[in-house]
């Protein structure tokens, strides 16, 4: 078919999916992104169309809204609205993350919840879709005001979620304070102690690696790629985005294999240190973030560097950027001052952090794109091996679970190669198609062989 009439295909599909979700333009930049690669290989896969998968596959299995009531420090009663959207268990119980912001939104968490499902696919382990969350901002508030906040979701969360059923995790603004709180309500309310949530602490079912794995894993990807042009890692400069969870470890593991971190940032502008974060420096942003819930800016003061207030860091030349904070944080004129500055690739920490106009414009250019459902799946990957673990009541070891990540990294990155290139193995690897078909494939042979549900 000449790609006109994929384009007319691709308009039609997404009119119907713009008006059965009005304002929802996260979600719908999602299925976008998705319905582009998966219209096409339709075509040749007719069995596919004929069954309806992909339009199937847009409509979560269902979502749960709930109210969360709880009290502050003063004793006010606060209001604020829970949800979780179960997206598709296909091929295993629901997982994926919560995340507290207040940009929470419900077409933030159908994007998340819809792209999940993709990701766990490309991971290998037998898990569902799913992503949760609240409109609730953990920041300012006392360990207190988060506990009660915590309690009160997971009463009514409980009921909907089980170690078969649903298995939430940690987002932004969840961390191992809020799932240890999340976890001790459920094992209250529920009487049973099972791997329901992962993310947990070590002394209760956590699994190691965990906490590091986004991290670790989005640097492993970005090695694979590397590897495949016969480069590497060694002395290339990486700017990075974020300083929560995901962009620590990958600075951490970037600076082990012997890269150089010039650039952090959080919601308030981005710290630009031209000679390298090091470990040391490393250290103490990690304890600033995690333990003292400080403002980058804070970097800046104590290391005697440039603080580019209300700034994102793209305009840093770089060989490598890992955007890890949030969702559309590159648009096109991010991406033209990236490939301007010399990007060789671009890996995403964070989830979808790249516009579909910016995607454009580094494919255009042929740089190595890692799109976030491959790149960042080693998190979601390891809390897979966390509920195995949970499973046969036992730990592996540091050593075994990071290995069983590297090894799951590199088949998330043989699956893009196999749907994403041409068959030769020095050709341009399209790693948005091939993320999307290989994810794809596994959900929809799943679908196709329950029938009509
Ligand atoms: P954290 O809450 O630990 O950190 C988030 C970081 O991003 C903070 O530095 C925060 O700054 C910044 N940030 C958040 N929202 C915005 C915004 N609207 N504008 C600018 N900066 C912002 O979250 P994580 O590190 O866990 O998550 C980061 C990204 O990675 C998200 O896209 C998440 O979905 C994705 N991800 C996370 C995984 C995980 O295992 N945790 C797994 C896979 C993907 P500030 O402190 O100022 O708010
Ligand atoms: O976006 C993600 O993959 C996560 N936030 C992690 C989900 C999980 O279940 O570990």
């Amino acid at each position: 078919m000449p790609v006109a009439s994929f384009d007319k295909e691709i308009e039609g599909f997404m009119a119907g999916l713009v008006k059965r979700n009005p304002g929802e333009p996260e979600f719908q930049q999602a299925v976008h992104e998705v319905a582009q690669d998966i219209i096409p290989f339709e075509i040749d896969h007719l069995d596919y169309k004929d069954a309806h998968i992909l339009e199937r596959m847009t409509e979560p299995d269902r979502i749960i809204i709930f109210r969360v009531a709880w009290e502050d420090d003063q004793g006010n009663v606060r209001v604020n609205r829970g949800t979780r959207v179960q997206f598709n268990n296909a091929i295993g119980p629901y997982k994926g993350g919560i995340r507290f912001h207040p940009s929470v939104t419900l077409s933030v968490l159908k994007f998340l919840g819809f792209e999940q499902t993709f990701k766990n696919s490309l991971t290998t382990l037998p898990m569902g879709g799913a992503k949760g969350g609240a409109n609730f901002n953990p920041k300012g508030k006392s360990d207190r005001e988060v506990m009660r906040f915590c309690q009160s979701f997971m009463t009514e969360l409980s009921r909907h979620i089980g170690a078969t059923v649903d298995i939430p995790a940690g987002d932004i603004g969840v961390g191992a304070r809020e799932v240890s709180y999340l976890f001790g309500q459920y094992k209250r309310i529920r009487n049973e102690f099972t791997g329901a949530l992962t993310g947990k602490g070590l002394a209760f079912g956590g699994s190691l690696i965990r906490t590091e794995a986004t991290g670790y894993g989005c640097v492993y990807f970005a090695r694979e790629m590397l590897a495949r042009r016969s480069d590497g890692l060694r002395g290339k400069t990486c700017t990075i985005s974020g300083s929560g969870n995901v962009a620590l470890y990958t600075a951490q593991k970037l600076i082990e294999l012997g890269a150089k971190v010039v650039t952090l940032s959080d919601s308030s502008g981005f710290v630009h240190d031209p000679d390298g974060i090091d470990e040391e420096k490393l250290r103490y942003v990690t304890d600033l973030k995690t333990v003292q819930r400080g403002r980058i800016s804070e970097y800046a003061n104590a290391y005697g560097c440039e603080f580019h207030q209300g700034k994102r860091p793209w305009n840093v030349p770089c060989d490598l950027a890992f955007p890890c904070a949030t969702q559309n944080e590159i648009d096109r004129d991010d991406a033209s001052a990236l490939l301007k500055g010399g990007v060789q690739a671009v890996v995403e920490g964070a989830n979808m952090p790249s516009s579909l106009d910016a995607i454009q414009a580094f494919q255009n250019a042929r740089i190595l794109y890692g799109p976030s459902k491959a790149a960042n799946a080693g998190g979601v990957a390891v809390s897979g091996l966390e509920q195995t673990q949970n499973a046969m009541r036992l730990s592996w070891s540091r050593e075994e679970v990071d290995r069983q990540l590297r090894e799951i990294m590199a088949k998330i990155h043989a699956q893009c190669v196999h749907w994403g290139g041409d068959g030769d193995t020095n050709s341009y690897v399209n790693y948005v198609r091939g993320a999307n078909i290989a994810g794809f494939v596994k959900v929809a042979d799943a679908m196709l062989a329950y029938g009509v549900l």
